[in-house]
């Protein structure tokens, strides 16, 4: 029986302890690491995301009382019991600066589809959802995204709603952006939603427009790394909406409508366009040369010339700590050392101040690698981080 078909059978039971009968049926979403393209998504650019084995798992089972009843069997507190018809935004709720805890991001997810006039009939009966994830949360490995993304899977085939897997990941943005509050771009979701097996997702976010490139490390003799450096800054909140609104700052002050329109090619004139704004600047460098290393990266994958991304990813990770500045001392000590131990190359994941790095490396330096940032992290007094190995894994699916 493999992971996912046990998993499965232990969601079903866990909702069977809690609500007192079987499911409808499992799903699963995936957590995801990004290997290029950072903070480009809400400017209109490139990413290229993989989803992770670790997924969110939903057993569930509609209902007819417009009742929507959440569990999770990973946190504390019980039941959580809401009215479909009641629901609203997190903020005009009220809920203040929690949130209102990892429940408000499946009751977005129906909030989004009613928003979006999906629930009537039935369909707005509501549900009984219980989740268990293996997505590690804190560590910028959209579990959130995962638990949003499994939410509107099951929901969609509960209610008979016909939606394609990147329309499900546009409502679970608008419900993170509009009824949690978090003002993240489509990276994520279209990540847990949309990946394959043994593939990076190219995303073009104005398109939106995918394509699945082959990503296969294991026959190469490649391993991409996770290091999960187990610290999450403070700061990261405000710094990231703080970063979103410099971006649209930089789009407005060169007068296009996003800086996905400032070609590479015109980069310096672009900035020095901006000049006496060093900030700015800085900002805009790093996205313009980030979509070209999205490119970059595609174009040496499709060359078959994986090894050859590394230094791209090294480069990357520069951009990110010197001119966007969202990485710290952890991430670099991860980048530096696994370098320095013979990596291919190594960039902080994700949005940064803390959370994951990847690391690219010949499978036989894997250990050697991962035990020099194990030693190094334990020398500079850190957590002793959590190293796995990235295999590029399925979106979101039924399992039973
Ligand atoms: C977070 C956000 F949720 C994504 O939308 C993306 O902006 C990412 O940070 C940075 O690339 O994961």
């Amino acid at each position: 029986m493999s992971d996912s078909v046990s998993g499965a059978d232990r969601a079903a039971e866990g909702f069977r302890a809690v609500f007192g009968a079987g499911p409808e049926g499992v799903w699963a979403a995936p957590g995801r690491v990004n290997l290029i393209g950072e903070h480009t998504d809400y400017n209109d650019g490139f990413v290229m995301p993989l989803a992770l084995p670790h997924t969110c798992l939903a057993a569930a089972r509609a209902r007819t009382d417009g009742v929507l009843r959440l569990h999770s069997g990973d946190a504390s507190g019980g039941v959580v019991e809401l009215r479909v018809d009641g629901l609203a935004p997190v903020a005009e709720a009220g809920a203040g600066g929690d949130r209102g805890g990892w429940a408000a991001y499946p009751a977005g997810v129906v909030w989004a589809l009613r928003e979006a006039g999906l629930l009537s009939g039935a369909a707005a009966g509501g549900a009984d959802l219980h989740y268990t994830s293996t997505v590690p949360t804190g560590a910028g490995l959209s579990s959130s995204a995962a638990l949003e993304v499994v939410t509107a899977t099951a929901l969609n085939e509960l209610y008979g709603l016909g939606l394609e897997p990147l329309r499900i990941a546009q409502l679970c943005q608008r419900a993170e952006n509009d009824f949690v509050g978090v003002p993240c771009g489509i990276m994520d979701q279209t990540a847990s939603a949309c990946c394959a097996d043994g593939h990076a997702l190219f995303l073009d976010t104005r398109e939106p427009a995918l394509r699945q490139v082959p990503f296969d490390l294991a026959a190469e003799g490649l391993r991409l790394l996770v290091v999960d450096t187990r610290v999450k800054h403070e700061l990261g909140d405000g710094a990231y909406a703080n970063r979103r609104a410099a971006c649209e700052a930089g789009a407005r002050a060169l007068g296009v409508p996003a800086l996905r329109d400032v070609a590479y090619e015109r980069l310096e004139d672009a900035l020095a366009t901006l000049a006496g704004d060093e900030t700015l600047v800085r900002r805009v460098r790093h996205v313009v040369t980030e979509n070209r290393r999205v490119e970059e990266v595609i174009e040496r994958l499709d060359a078959g010339a994986t090894r050859s991304i590394g230094p791209i990813l090294t480069a990357g990770h520069a951009s990110c700590r010197d001119d966007f500045e969202i990485s710290c001392a952890e991430l670099d000590l991860v980048v530096e050392t696994a370098n320095a131990a013979g990596a291919l190359g190594a960039r902080m994941t994700g949005g940064g101040f803390g959370g994951s790095a990847i690391v690219l490396v010949e499978e036989a330096d894997a250990e050697s690698v991962g035990k020099a940032v194990t030693e190094a992290f334990a020398a500079a007094g850190y957590r002793t981080p959590r190293i796995f190995p990235a295999v590029p894994s399925a979106g979101a699916r039924r399992l039973a």
